[in-house]
């Protein structure tokens, strides 16, 4: 079932349903090479979600700011290669959602567990605004906070769940959003986390 919520913002409601088992298969690899950390914001406080990287860039947040760069900041390696059931399912996701070509080059996993939540931001630190972001939520649900263009605007909530993809561009490219904090559950895929997926052209 497809959901348009605004302009350029869909939900794709168990859109990776059938391969949720590989994607999440291909994300612990991804974890093994560039293990799962808690980044520290630029104003020194520990983010609650924990985060990876894979693909040509990956998205990292220290004291200096928030950056795409190549290397995983941890090892000085290069982060993972993006699994190609990846990109390819981003590139399908786009398309339905009326985005031809996109070709993802980065890919940030936020692991979630219960109380973890992520606070209404924009998403503005890749080069090229005109393409979309793809996200893909597994394991546990989430309450996601949809904002709009204003941080003012009192958010929507909408529910993700295990095997949707939210497609984000156009006019909502830049909108605010951000994650309620989840809640305590148990997913047979999972365990007691969600696994995020954001798939984006950083570079
Ligand atoms: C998540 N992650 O569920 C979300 C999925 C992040 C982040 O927000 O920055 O890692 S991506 C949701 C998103 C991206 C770009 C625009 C909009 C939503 N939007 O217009 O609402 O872990
Ligand atoms: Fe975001």
């Amino acid at each position: 079932r497809e959901e348009r919520i605004a302009p350029g913002a869909w939900l794709l409601h168990g859109f990776v349903s059938e391969i949720a088992d590989t994607l999440l298969d291909a994300a612990r690899q991804v974890a093994v090479q560039a293990p799962f950390r808690h980044m520290l914001t630029p104003g020194g406080h520990r983010m609650s979600a924990a985060m990876t990287n894979c693909g040509t860039a990956g998205w990292v947040s220290d004291a200096h700011g928030y950056r795409y760069q190549r290397t995983d900041p941890d090892t000085g390696k290069p982060w993972p290669s993006m699994p190609e059931v990846f990109r390819q399912l981003a590139k399908q996701a786009a398309a339905t959602a009326g985005f031809p070509d996109f070709i993802p080059d980065a890919c940030l996993i936020n692991r979630y567990q219960p109380g973890t939540r992520l606070s209404l931001h924009q998403d503005r630190n890749e080069r090229d605004i005109n393409a979309p972001i793809v996200s893909v939520s597994l394991g546990l649900p989430a309450i996601f906070l949809f904002g709009g263009n204003r941080r003012s605007n009192k958010p929507q909530r909408y529910r993700l769940a295990h095997g949707d993809v939210a497609v984000w561009g156009g006019p909502s490219r830049l909108a605010y959003h951000g994650v309620a904090p989840i809640a305590n559950g148990h997913h047979p895929a999972t365990g007691e986390c969600r696994i995020n997926l954001t798939l984006r052209k950083a570079l």
